[in-house]
């Protein structure tokens, strides 16, 4: 694949909380942040998304009395799994990773601010309603490829991917530049629902 002026290279959530050490850490998450950057390099057009939620959102296994991190519960809008409290809106867990590239990118676009709503998804909260505005933005620069990378794997990249599927992009996940969390399979879930919707996956070397 070689980059155009159609293209967008989509970093998902390299933020200091999912490095290991952070408060949900993904194991090697840290490892992206090399092939990313150099990812960056090669394409004009790059947007970054940040996981950027408020004190009291819903995600938080500790607004939860009597519920554990990892466990699953009902909320209005499906299955919700709680997470450690990470990402608060301004915390240092919610910046960027360090050594990001944060230079280049056109657009920065934080999700998940709706106290009562998450969104793995960059396009989509999980009511599966409420949009971001990012397709827009996207189909506004004229842009028809997306190419995604950082984490994690089986939640926010998968989702983002599936729902710019759903919006008409043509996808693509860089395989060496994603890490997961992968809690009870939901990695190799992800990598099968993302095939069978058409998303492609491609190494980093493949891109140039
Ligand atoms: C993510 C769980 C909770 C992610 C964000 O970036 O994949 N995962 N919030
Ligand atoms: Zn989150």
């Amino acid at each position: 694949m070689t980059p155009g002026g159609a293209d967008l290279l989509l970093v998902i959530d390299v933020q200091v909380d999912f490095l290991p050490g952070g408060a949900l850490p993904v194991p090697e998450g840290d490892a992206v942040v090399g092939p990313v950057n150099a990812l960056q390099q090669q394409f004009r057009h790059v947007a970054l998304t940040q996981d950027w939620h408020p004190a009291d959102h819903v995600s938080f296994a500790d607004n939860h009395p009597g519920r554990a991190s990892f466990e699953s519960v009902a909320l209005p809008y499906g299955p919700q799994v709680l997470w450690p409290r990470h990402c608060v809106q301004g915390s240092k867990g919610a910046g960027f990773a360090p050594g990001l590239d944060t230079d280049r990118a056109g657009l920065v676009i934080r999700k998940g601010l709706d106290p009562r709503v998450d969104s793995y998804s960059a396009f989509l909260e999980a009511d599966r309603t409420t949009r971001t505005g990012l397709a827009g933005a996207l189909r506004e620069r004229g842009i028809t490829r997306l190419v995604l990378c950082g984490l994690a794997t089986d939640f926010c990249v998968a989702w983002s991917a599936l729902d710019a599927r759903d919006a008409g992009f043509d996808v693509w996940v860089v395989d060496d530049a994603v890490r997961g969390i992968d809690v009870d399979g939901s990695l190799a879930q992800a990598w099968a629902r993302m095939r069978a919707a058409g998303v492609h996956r491609i190494a980093a070397a493949e891109i140039g």
